[in-house]
């Protein structure tokens, strides 16, 4: 280490984070060596700095050595050891931020309460909490700062692939996403990606078909889906597939979700989460095409010409402020509003104070910008609780430990639903039991067969025991409830036929020990209404006509999911709607350029 670097880090540590007091890390760095420590200038404004922040991280790390170096390995959590790595796009100024309360990140999912140097765990208000619509006036006055054929709002898989997509079109893009990372709420999706006639089913031998597909969505939306937007879906599914595998995502596996007829929810192999595996892929795809996302940059107003025909964006940059974007296309891609708690009281009240498995970007922002230009709505209301949200967290227990074996029992020990029933029926079945509460118990070749399973472990959520009765006793359940349970359910698993509840695939007994338990109950998980799209993927406005060059794919939308999500199909939505939005703006944006 340069003898300056030791000594900066000497002082930091010998300084502890309780003698810090009041003082954030800027003014700890400023007595070192002026505002040149960090930014490299002896005089620095706000503008000066990059939104990206990528700079000033790796003046981080000149002198405070890389995460590996940083990394504890002797906790059982230190934030440099989990979910950083080369690739990772969680940087240093993410949760330590020179100039105002540093943020454990993690806890934007999780609830630990670690230590931080200058603070302890407290949240910091987020960069862009409010509007300042001066600022928004004054930007929408100036000139654009850039003119680009296709801007992307929002870096989650439907941003993302709608990017690549117009870019790979031959459009100039500029993909934005106001948090420090991209990834959006598909960076925590667990399930996997719902596919019709791939290469997998078929050696799988596995029956299915579009209409098959089509039919399930439907009836798991209740029949409320528009028809023409699921049977896009369910047909271009398996080219969405393998377009993921051309970027080099692993989808080789196949199980089946709740309300589907057959097994066609794609996953990467080992029981990985899907989502973070895409969106790394996708990630990593996007910067080789060149079209990166623009972190902490937040669109907050949608631009009409008077023509109304879109005209781009007023964004708000963490350092740079507010600027204008021109853009002859626009793809709203922000999610949807499961984490914006207003909405949800407004919309759905009866969901008022439940936990959400969202992602904290989830606040619908997009939906926000399209209101107020006259945009149209589909299902604004129907927003899906999934039935296993860890108990009191924020963690989101896959239905895929369903889909592969486990049982759904109360809190005495009994079976209550079908636990691969959809998700609207499962947490009613839920809400409808004592304590509002369930457990999902599983014994250890589900443990040893699924990845994701072991990190809720990790994470101190499962509950272990080597008989069933003691399981029981260690949750609170009737051990003798819980054991005839599980003798039933092996019994019915090996005559082939779920006589209590019907449940239709039993891959899994629950025949070896250890046995597992996780408690969990119903969490805001999607929001299935949004803006109203044409099977083009444009926006439609008020009386039902497209809104020229404004387009939009995921959760911001509605009418693909109807009433009610399946699982599996939520990743389809994304990169199938995201894929044709970016091609369709793409078109857009290059013919209204070659006809001037
Ligand atoms: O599509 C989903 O939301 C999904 C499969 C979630 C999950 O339980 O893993």
């Amino acid at each position: 280490m340069k003898p300056a670097a030791a000594l900066v880090l000497s002082a930091l540590l010998s300084l502890g984070a309780a003698a810090a007091g009041a003082e954030d890390l800027a003014s700890f760095h400023n007595k070192l060596g002026g505002c040149q420590t960090c930014h490299g200038a002896s005089s620095v404004t706000a503008a000066d700095v990059p939104d990206d922040e990528i700079d000033i991280n790796g003046k981080c790390m000149t002198c405070h050595g890389d995460y590996k170096k940083l990394a504890d390995k002797s906790k059982r959590f230190d934030p440099h050891n989990s979910h950083l790595s080369d690739r990772s796009p969680i940087n240093c100024t993410v949760c330590h931020a020179g100039h105002a309360q540093p943020k454990l990140i993690c806890n934007d999912c999780h609830s630990f309460d670690m230590k931080m140097p200058f603070a302890d765990a407290a949240a910091r208000p987020a960069w862009d909490d409010g509007i300042d619509e001066k600022a928004v006036a004054a930007a929408e006055a100036a000139a654009p700062r850039e003119t680009v054929d296709v801007l992307v709002i929002g870096a989650g898989s439907a941003g993302l692939n709608a990017a690549i997509a117009a870019k790979r079109a031959g459009a100039s893009v500029v993909l934005l996403e106001k948090h420090a990372y991209a990834g959006g709420n598909s960076m925590l999706a667990a399930g996997g990606y719902n596919a019709v006639g791939t290469p997998q089913q078929a050696k799988k031998g596995i029956k299915d078909s579009v209409d098959l597909y089509v039919k399930d969505t439907m009836k798991g939306g209740r029949g409320k889906n528009d028809p023409q937007l699921v049977r896009i879906l369910a047909e271009q599914s398996a080219s969405g597939v393998k377009w993921l595998e051309d970027m080099g995502a692993d989808l080789s596996d196949v199980k089946r979700s709740g309300g589907a007829t057959v097994s066609r929810t794609h996953r990467p192999h080992g029981g990985m989460s899907v989502g973070p595996h895409i969106v790394d892929v996708l990630r990593a795809e996007a910067t080789k095409e060149g079209v990166g996302a623009r972190v902490n940059s937040r669109a907050v107003k949608l631009l009409l010409d008077k023509d109304f025909k879109i005209a781009g964006a007023i964004v708000h940059g963490k350092h740079s402020g507010y600027y204008k974007i021109a853009a002859r296309a626009v793809v709203l891609a922000t999610g949807g509003y499961g984490q914006n708690k207003q909405m949800i009281a407004f919309y759905r009240p009866t969901f008022k104070n439940m936990t959400s498995s969202n992602n904290v970007t989830s606040t619908g922002d997009g939906i926000t910008m399209a209101l107020n230009i006259g945009a149209s709505m589909t299902d604004i209301d129907w927003v899906q609780a999934h039935p296993t949200v860890g108990l009191d967290s924020r963690i989101l227990i896959s239905e895929t430990v369903r889909g592969v074996g486990a049982i759904m029992v109360n809190i005495k020990g009994a079976r209550f639903v079908n636990e691969l029933t959809t998700r609207d029926r499962a947490s009613d079945a839920i809400l409808h039991q004592p304590e509002r509460r369930a457990w999902l118990v599983f014994d250890s070749d589900l443990y040893n067969s699924a990845k994701m399973v072991r990190g809720y472990d990790h994470l101190g959520m499962l509950k272990k025991a080597d008989t069933i009765e003691k399981l029981a006793e260690t949750c609170g359940m009737d051990p003798a409830t819980l054991a005839g349970t599980v003798r039933s359910y092996n019994a019915y698993r090996k005559a082939g036929k779920d006589e209590a509840f019907g449940r239709p695939d039993m891959p899994l007994g629950i025949e070896k020990a250890p046995y597992y338990a996780v408690a969990v109950a119903p969490g805001i998980h999607h929001t299935m209404g949004g803006v109203a799209i044409t099977p083009q993927s444009e926006l439609l406005d008020i009386q039902s006509r497209p809104i020229p060059g404004l387009y939009a794919a995921g959760e911001v939308t509605g009418g693909v999911h109807g009433f009610n999500r399946l699982g599996g199909n939520a990743i389809a939505d994304t990169v199938v709607f995201g894929r044709r939005s970016g091609e369709h703006a793409a078109q857009y944006a290059l013919g209204l350029k070659s006809a001037k």
